[in-house]
């Protein structure tokens, strides 16, 4: 594929990398290929294709112009290799499991993860004869002790959803690497490539829900998996076109790529605004906690600087009187909308215990570190002054008379 722009920077490899308007008569945009399957010139070369001697698209399942041109620049922008588009980001982590993991492997976890990838684990592949250990990855000498013959895969989200807690990557590889036969996999949902790249770090395979930041606007499911060659053509004709058949549309590509254009500016304006609205809820007597990796106050902020460009729009606290006064203050704002998802140019806040977080039992949660008052907040692109009158609006009908100054976050990590 055309690539005019090989060692151009983030932002010009969002917008142009593997494209050329000469070769689609001079369209500024590129096309969309909406068809299901492609016309062999002989049966000989249709044969070929199948039997993987001859490249060319032949089914949209297993690859598309569109979906090619999309998988090209998210490895472009990751620093891999190779890509594959996926429907859901859940479309791309189940493929990417069933893929690479087999009865009697081994699969060690972070602590805490996404609600549906922790049932993924537990009422999926678990269930399969492979055998998941949660190991708290911050804590190298627990991976080391954890580590097997058996151990195929490390799975981590960084920073973890919901409770932002951080994973060094580099030293999570460099322990994964020193045994032959595992693989690092990182779910890059949280920063994008903007903000961190696991890849340069030395994980071996990154994955991302996609409805998220990468497309920005709220309007697709999707899915990535950015890897090696290797791995990606593995992931693709297993966990994609036979284990999940999970494949993203070629419209959902289109606007994924609309949104890539913009992935830096609307980034540095999440960061910025999620670090006045953390500050905001930090200086407030109703706050017990919050934690963003921007704040001094996190117990990680060194790892944060070093792994990631900036902190991330995403902001996780609790009340004083928990939960009660959480889902108040929840149902106060007005200019946040009270939603799931996150990484839309609208402000969302939700309750990750009764929502995104309620496939772990209330006992599961504790055991995770995910408190049942955490509320959750994603910073999105409006005026940021307007998003903190919201805040302090909500606030002001959560404040109690004999309320104490707001704690840091670290118990909550403990
Ligand atoms: C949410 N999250 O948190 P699809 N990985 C991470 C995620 O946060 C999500 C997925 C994968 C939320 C959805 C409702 C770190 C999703 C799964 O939803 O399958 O694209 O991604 O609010």
């Amino acid at each position: 594929m055309n690539n005019k722009h090989p060692a151009s920077g983030f932002s010009t490899r969002a917008i142009h990398h593997g494209y050329d308007p000469k070769d689609h008569h001079g369209a500024l945009v590129p096309p969309i290929y909406l068809s299901a399957t492609f016309a062999f010139p002989t049966a000989e070369y249709g044969a070929a294709c199948f039997a993987g001697e001859a490249s060319g698209h032949f089914y949209t399942r297993i690859s598309n112009p569109t979906l090619a041109l999309l998988e090209s620049r998210m490895a472009s922008l990751e620093n891999g290799e190779a890509a594959v588009a996926f429907s859901s980001g859940m479309g791309a982590i189940a493929a990417t499991f069933w893929t690479l993991l087999r009865p009697g492997d081994e699969i060690i976890v972070s602590q805490t993860l996404y609600g549906c990838t922790f049932a993924l684990l537990h009422h999926g592949i678990g269930e399969f004869g492979i055998q998941v250990r949660h190991v708290d990855l911050t804590d190298l000498a627990a991976l080391q002790a954890a580590l097997s013959p058996a151990t195929r895969m490390i799975y981590c989200e960084t920073p973890a959803n919901p409770n932002l807690r951080l994973i060094d990557i580099a030293a999570v590889a460099e322990l994964a690497h020193r045994q032959p036969n595992i693989t690092l996999v990182v779910d890059n949902t949280y920063c994008t490539p903007y903000l961190q790249r696991p890849l340069e770090l030395g994980a071996d395979v990154v994955v991302h829900s996609a409805t998220k930041y990468l497309s920005g606007h709220g309007d697709i499911t999707a899915g990535i998996a950015v890897s090696s060659h290797a791995l990606a053509q593995r992931i693709r004709l297993q966990g994609l076109k036979d284990l999940t058949g999970a494949v993203m549309s070629p419209q959902d590509a289109s606007l994924l790529m609309r949104g890539l254009k913009t992935l830096a500016l609307r980034m540095d304006r999440h960061c910025s605004s999620a670090q006045a609205v953390a500050e905001a809820l930090q200086a407030h007597p109703a706050v017990q906690w919050v934690t963003y990796p921007g704040l001094r106050s996190f117990p990680q902020y060194a790892l944060a600087k070093r792994q990631m460009k900036l902190p991330g729009g995403m902001i996780a606290f609790e009340l004083k009187g928990g939960i009660e006064m959480g889902r108040r203050f929840m149902n106060a704002l007005r200019l946040f909308t009270r939603a799931v998802s996150l990484g839309d140019a609208e402000s969302l806040a939700q309750h990750p215990a009764s929502m995104t977080h309620s496939t772990y039992t209330p006992e599961e949660r504790a055991q995770h570190g995910i408190s049942e008052g955490l509320v959750r907040l994603s910073v999105g692109l409006e005026d940021v002054a307007d998003l903190l009158a919201d805040v302090h609006q909500a606030l002001a009908k959560c404040s109690r008379p004999s309320v104490r100054p707001a704690a840091t976050a670290a118990h909550v990590l403990r």
